[in-house]
């Protein structure tokens, strides 16, 4: 069984499917805390969980030019600087069930909990790149290329790349962790050492990293060159030219309702409801305000904010919101409430999936609108 490494997991999580495991955090506990713990944390894998040896086991960087440095999980934990982010992972394709909703598309039917928030310790990145000698003046060093233990049926194993503008930016914070929530990284998010690549898709976080590669080209991976990428809504699997579309990297501005849940009955003698939720965007922009509306966006009211008081452009973390929606006297039925967030470059959602749907339905942040029943 290519699955007899995969460990156990919390029942708590919400699964999509079991072999490969791919599982959501149950929605009310994720907003009841800032840090996700990490058996709630949401799973994406693509392939079984791998073996790991950590007798064996060593991290391989290859420039070229220069002779390739393997280290063991004690080397990098002694010859690198500790460093900690709290930082917000998410799937590209969370939400993809709303987006599949207006027309079919490829992928894992994800509701709106791909996406949870960890601290993470480990290296920086950069330092390991510096050390090995990695020169930002070679016009030939564009990518780098990170390989998981994890491998597919025909041995070829989960890949992807970053721009080397990212991964040798130190204010970018792009880590090699080996700590999630003051603990080794767990089996299912990529023990020993992982990538955090704060601010950008999920998909490039590769987990169970054995070997980065500095190259003038991206990562050979299916998942950099055939999968992770949008298109246009016009664009359907017999027009796409994923050679013409660039790789996913950095988020767009999100947010979602986690509290109530669709279709949940509230009584309408309490007068009012409180909605709770996430809201989050990529490459370091914070949260400059949520909005709720309550009349399918006729009018709307400013959620309470809980600041994760991050630095301007390294604001990796989600911002949690909670507020009271006043229910009006004597209302009775169907309620559509609706979020929306605006980030720190003034970014705000689209309010509907129509100008984004794509084939694959990755990145879907339009407008999230749940129903609720008012007795
Ligand atoms: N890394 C490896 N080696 N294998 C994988 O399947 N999945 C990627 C990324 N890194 C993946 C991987 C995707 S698509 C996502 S969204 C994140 O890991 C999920 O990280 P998590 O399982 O820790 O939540
Ligand atoms: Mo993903």
């Amino acid at each position: 069984d290519p699955y007899r490494f995969d460990p156990d997991r919390h029942p708590a999580l919400k699964r999509n499917t079991e072999k490969p495991f791919n599982a959501e955090s149950p929605p009310e506990l994720l907003v009841d805390n800032f840090i996700t713990p990490s058996s709630l944390f949401f799973v994406r894998n693509h392939l079984p969980v791998p073996e790991v040896d950590m007798k064996k086991y060593r991290l391989v960087i290859e420039v070229q030019g220069k002779k390739p440095i393997s280290l063991s999980l004690q080397d990098l934990k002694k010859k690198y600087k500790k460093h900690t982010i709290t930082a917000t992972l998410q799937c590209a394709g969370n939400r993809r069930k709303e987006m599949s909703s207006q027309r079919p598309v490829k992928g894992l039917s994800w509701t709106f909990t791909a996406i949870s928030n960890a601290e993470w310790s480990g290296v920086l990145l950069v330092d390991v790149l510096k050390a090995a000698g990695v020169s930002l003046d070679d016009p030939k060093n564009c990518h780098v290329q990170f390989e998981g233990l994890d491998k597919d049926e025909s041995n070829n194993p989960y890949g992807a790349s970053v721009p080397i503008e990212i991964a040798m930016n130190p204010f970018r914070e792009v880590l090699l962790a080996y700590e999630m929530n003051g603990e080794d990284i767990p089996t299912d998010h990529g023990y020993p050492v992982r990538v955090i690549c704060p601010g950008i898709a999920g998909a490039r976080n590769v987990k169970w990293l054995s070997k980065i590669v500095v190259s003038p080209d991206e990562s050979p991976s299916f998942w950099q060159q055939r999968d992770y990428k949008s298109f246009s809504p016009s664009i359907d699997w017999d027009t796409a030219d994923f050679s013409k579309s660039p790789a996913l990297q950095d988020f767009p501005i999100t947010s979602a309702i986690c509290v109530p849940s669709a279709g949940q009955k509230i009584d309408g003698e309490d007068g009012e409801i409180t909605l709770k939720g996430y809201a989050w965007s990529g490459g370091g922009r914070g949260i400059m305000r949520v909005d709720i509306s309550a009349d399918g966006g006729k009018t709307w009211q400013v959620a309470s904010l809980q600041k994760p008081g991050q630095r301007p452009y390294q604001e990796w973390s989600w911002t949690l919101w909670e507020v009271d929606v006043p229910i009006p006297e004597g209302f009775k039925g169907n309620m559509e409430l609706i979020c929306k967030a605006v980030d720190s470059s003034h970014n705000v959602q689209p309010d509907s999936v129509a100008g984004i749907w794509n084939l694959r339905g990755l990145m879907n942040n339009s407008w999230h609108r749940i129903n609720v029943e008012v007795n």
